[in-house]
């Protein structure tokens, strides 16, 4: 079966509930913004005004507020087990039937989300600014469904839809596969409620082209090297002439290469503005002690907007987007703009 893409949402049919209070975020709503808030707001849109240009980097945080759990903390459970041990070439390799359950509850969770307003808002400033780049480390494709122009998003970690084939002498690779589930031994995985059950290797997915190699999904795991062209086309950006911002939005920063590519802007004379539901001390130190030893927000290279991204990068970037509203359908796949 093929889901209809993209899917109506629909919260029986998701393997994380919408209101699991670990999906829950805080916000800082303008009318409740603080004066020295408002002031770093009015010196960021002054910067951005200025900045011709700009690379957003951008984590799961982005799509929090949609409904996608983040990788590190009290989301990043999966049926009890750590996201993160089972992004790995090894728990593929030692149970593809936990790790294929894993992906297919994602694919399952990402089909029935929808875009949010800062994904809108970004695939807006790059209509709005043809030297505006996005680095995504998320797989979960709602970049591309806010209508982010793709020659300016570049998907560091690969994608939940994409396949490859495992076998050392099957080059198969296909992309924008949104069949849910891809076995019908898949089903289960989608089935919060359901106790996990093994999947025989048989009944997993496996290559239409050599018929026999086991098919995996087409993102990055630890270890493993992130895609050529993307890197090489991100290197390039960087390397063709000043970056004047970078925009952090919800990630952790700590993987690498994608965390280095702050440390590149910075090292370039770049300023950087981080969105995040909880700011980290040394950037917000890095901040205080600017506009405590400047007495100003001007001239300060680092901007904190702590809360939902979803409710902040439509507010900071404003003055080039103007006012960001979802679509009126809810197909997520176009944005409405006043
Ligand atoms: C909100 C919010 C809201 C919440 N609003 N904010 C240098 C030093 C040390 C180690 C290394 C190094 N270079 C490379 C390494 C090794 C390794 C690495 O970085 N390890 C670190 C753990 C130290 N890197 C790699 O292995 C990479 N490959 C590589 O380097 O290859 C070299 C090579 C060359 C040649 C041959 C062979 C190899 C590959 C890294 C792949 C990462 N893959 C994953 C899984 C992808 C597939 C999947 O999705 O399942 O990518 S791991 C996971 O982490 C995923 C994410 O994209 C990535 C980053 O996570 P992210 O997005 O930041 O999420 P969180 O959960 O960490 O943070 C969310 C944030 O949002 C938090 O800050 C919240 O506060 C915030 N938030 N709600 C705003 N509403
Ligand atoms: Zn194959």
């Amino acid at each position: 079966m093929t889901v209809d893409y993209p899917p109506q949402p629909s919260q029986s049919a998701l393997p994380y509930r919408l209101d699991d209070p670990v999906l829950h975020t805080r916000s800082t709503q303008p009318e409740t913004m603080t004066a020295s808030v408002a002031a770093s707001l009015a010196s960021f849109h002054a910067y951005l005004r200025s900045s011709k240009r700009i690379l957003a980097l951008v984590g799961a945080g982005l799509s929090a507020s949609s409904g996608l759990p983040t990788f590190r903390g009290t989301g990043g459970l999966w049926r009890n087990h750590d996201a993160m041990e089972l992004a790995t070439p090894e728990a593929f390799s030692n149970d593809p039937s936990l790790v294929w359950q894993f992906y297919s509850a994602r694919r399952a969770a990402a089909l029935c989300a929808m875009p949010n307003k800062a994904h809108y808002a970004l695939a807006e400033l790059a209509k709005c600014m043809p030297e505006f780049l996005t680095l995504t480390q998320n797989v979960d494709g709602l970049s591309t469904r806010a209508n982010h122009p793709p020659d300016q998003l570049l998907h560091l970690h690969g994608s939940l839809f994409s396949l490859k084939c495992t076998s050392f002498y099957c080059d198969f690779q296909e992309d924008n596969n949104f069949t849910h589930p891809l076995t019908p031994a898949l089903a289960i995985a989608s089935e919060v409620s359901a106790p996990y059950r093994h999947i025989q290797q048989a009944d997993l997915p496996h290559c239409p082209k050599c018929n026999t190699g086991l098919l995996r999904p087409g993102v990055v795991w630890f270890g493993e090297p992130l895609p050529w062209r993307v890197v090489q086309a991100a290197d390039d950006f960087i390397s063709s002439g000043k970056v004047d911002l970078i925009l952090v939005i919800g990630t952790s920063g700590t993987v690498y290469p994608a965390a280095g590519y702050v440390d590149r802007v910075r090292m370039q004379g770049g300023k950087v503005a981080v969105f995040n539901i909880d700011i980290d001390e040394s950037d917000s130190e890095d901040e205080l002690s600017e506009v405590e030893s400047t007495g100003s927000y001007a001239n300060r290279t680092t901007w904190t907007f702590e809360g939902d991204a979803a409710e902040w990068v439509p507010i900071a970037l404003e003055p080039i987007v103007g006012h960001v509203e979802l679509p009126q359908d809810s197909s997520g796949e176009r944005s409405s703009l006043r």
